[in-house]
């Protein structure tokens, strides 16, 4: 087995593909998490994809991270732009932290263009529809070093 890479989702994420698609696309969290478990296998990585609507329970899953997890791919959802908390506990994790949203967060309306978690992210990916999960998962092989 390859280094472990977390890829955490934030609120409402869960409704990806069911709901909205002319923002979101037809993509399930599950497709995301097909395609990147087998970049991450062809790159010598191991991917792990959690979800969850409740801001301690993704702190909660950083913190095990520091243990279990070589890097951390995050859609913190809305909490992006509210949540010291999420980046305090990314601070906390020693990895590289990439971050992804799938529509671009600046084009949208001006609450959104603030992240809090883009002040410890290594890298931002946003707009590029869910294929920014994959393209991240990319970036975590050359990072750590996989095949
Ligand atoms: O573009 C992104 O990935 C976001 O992180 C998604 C968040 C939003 O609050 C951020 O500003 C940008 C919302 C996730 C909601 O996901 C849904 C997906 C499908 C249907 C409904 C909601």
């Amino acid at each position: 087995m390859g280094k472990l890479v977390y890829i955490l989702n934030g609120p409402n994420l869960n409704l990806l593909g069911r709901r909205e698609p002319e923002i979101y696309g037809h993509q399930t969290l599950a497709d995301v998490e097909a395609q990147c478990a087998a970049l991450a296998k062809a790159g010598g990585l191991e991917a792990r994809l959690l979800q969850s609507n409740w801001e301690g329970q993704i702190i909660d899953w950083i913190h095990e991270a520091r243990d279990t997890a070589a890097g951390i791919i995050i859609n913190p959802g809305a909490l992006t732009h509210t949540s010291v908390a999420i980046l305090d506990a990314l601070n906390a994790f020693e990895g590289p932290v990439l971050e992804v949203h799938i529509s671009n967060i600046h084009k949208r309306e001006p609450f959104r263009h603030h992240s809090y978690t883009s002040m410890r992210a290594d890298g931002v990916i946003a707009g590029f529809g869910v294929e920014g999960y994959g393209l991240a998962m990319r970036r975590m092989v050359s990072l750590l070093g996989g095949k």
